[in-house]
C-alpha cells in the first residue's frame, strides 16, 4: 500500500510539475500579420493602419480554471509588452495600448512633412512580457513590413516664374497663342501642387487665358488705337488655393508692315527765313525684311536715301 501511495503521489508531483512547467514556460512567441499598410497625413502624428495592429499570443489566454495564484503570477506569459520598430531613421513607434489584447498603436516619434518624404517602408515586430516582472525570456514576433505612405496638406499656393512677362502682336491678327505663363506650387501630391486654372484679373480685356496659361487676344487689335496692354493673370492649384501674387503680361502691338519709303510727307510747310531745313529727317525704306527687286535712280545725283536703297538691295543680293 505504501508503495501504492508512493507510486501515486509521485505520479501527482509529476503531473502537476508538467502542468505548471507548461503553463510556465513561454512557449509561444507572438504572432502579428505579415504586412501592414498605413497612412498619415502629414503635420500629424497618427497613424491609421490596415490591418489594426494587433498580437496575439497563444500563451494567453492563462487558464483559469487552475489554482488563482498560478494565473496571476504567470499573467506575462501570454501579455504583449511591446512592438519594435526598426528601419533607416523610421520617424515611427509603436505603443501598447492594451497588453492582454496585444492591441497597440503605431504613431510618428514627430511631425512628417509629405514634401520632403512621401512615404516610409520599416519593419515591426511585437514582444510578450517573458516570465518575469523584468521581461525575462521575451519572445519576439516575426519581422512584418509596415508601408506608410503620407497625406498631403495644401499649404502651399501657385508661384509665377516670373512676375512679369512680355509678348507682341501684329495688328490685325487673332493669335492662338501669344504667349504662355507658368506657376509652379511646392505641394507634394497632384491634387495640390499641379495648376488646375489660370485666370485673367483684368477686367474688359481683349485676351482670353486658357488652363494650360496659354494667352490668346479674342479681337483684333489696331497698333494706332493702343499699342501697349497690360493684364493680370493668377494661377490655381487643383485644390482651389491661389496665387499669392499675380503676374504682369504686357502685350505689344506692331503696326502691320508696308514696304516702301515712310517717314515722308507730300506736304511739308517752310516759312521764309527759316533758313535750311531738312526735308525728311526720318524718311527711311521699310522693306519688311523681304528683298528689293529695284531701286529706281531718277536724278543724276543720287540722294542719300537712293544710296541706302542700294546699300540695302546689295545686302538682300
Ligand atoms: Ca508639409
Ligand atoms: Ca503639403
Ligand atoms: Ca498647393
Amino acid at each position: 500500500k505504501l508503495i501504492t501511495d508512493d507510486c501515486i503521489f509521485s505520479f501527482s508531483v509529476s503531473i502537476l510539475s508538467l502542468f505548471f512547467y507548461s503553463v510556465s514556460v513561454n512557449k509561444h512567441k507572438p504572432w502579428i500579420e505579415s504586412s501592414y499598410h498605413g497612412i498619415i497625413t502629414e503635420n500629424t502624428d497618427a497613424v491609421l493602419l490596415d490591418p489594426p495592429l494587433v498580437a496575439l499570443d497563444k500563451d494567453a489566454p492563462v487558464p483559469y480554471a487552475v489554482i488563482m495564484f498560478y494565473v496571476t503570477f504567470n499573467r506575462e506569459l501570454g501579455e504583449i509588452c511591446g512592438f519594435h520598430v526598426q528601419g533607416l531613421s523610421a520617424p515611427f513607434e509603436a505603443v501598447v495600448l492594451n497588453r492582454t489584447s496585444g492591441e497597440g498603436r503605431l504613431r510618428a516619434r514627430g511631425p512628417i512633412d509629405c514634401e520632403r518624404q512621401r512615404e516610409f517602408t520599416f519593419i515591426i515586430q511585437a514582444h510578450d512580457c517573458g516570465t518575469g516582472p523584468e521581461g525575462h525570456a521575451e519572445r519576439r514576433s516575426h519581422k512584418a513590413v509596415v508601408h506608410v505612405q503620407v497625406g498631403d496638406v495644401n499649404e502651399f499656393s501657385p508661384v509665377f516664374g516670373q512676375l512679369e512677362y512680355h509678348g507682341s502682336v501684329t495688328e490685325g491678327k487673332v493669335y492662338d497663342s501669344i504667349l504662355q505663363v507658368q506657376a509652379s506650387d511646392q505641394d507634394c501630391s497632384p491634387q495640390y501642387s499641379q495648376i488646375c486654372n489660370y485666370q485673367i484679373t483684368s477686367q474688359d480685356t481683349a485676351f482670353a487665358i486658357d488652363r494650360n496659361g496659354h494667352i490668346r487676344n479674342t479681337e483684333s487689335l489696331s497698333f494706332d488705337k493702343k499699342s501697349h496692354y497690360k493684364i493680370r493673370v493668377t494661377a490655381f492649384d487643383c485644390g482651389q488655393k491661389r496665387a499669392a501674387q499675380d503676374a504682369a503680361v504686357h502685350i505689344h502691338v506692331k503696326p502691320i508692315c508696308k514696304p516702301g519709303w515712310q517717314g515722308w510727307s507730300k506736304l511739308i510747310d517752310y516759312e521764309p527765313g527759316m533758313g535750311s531745313k531738312l526735308l525728311f529727317p526720318k524718311m527711311h525704306l521699310e522693306t519688311c525684311n523681304r528683298y528689293v527687286s529695284q531701286c529706281r535712280i531718277i536724278s543724276s545725283v543720287i540722294h542719300p536715301y537712293q544710296r541706302d536703297c542700294l546699300e540695302k538691295l546689295q545686302m538682300k543680293l
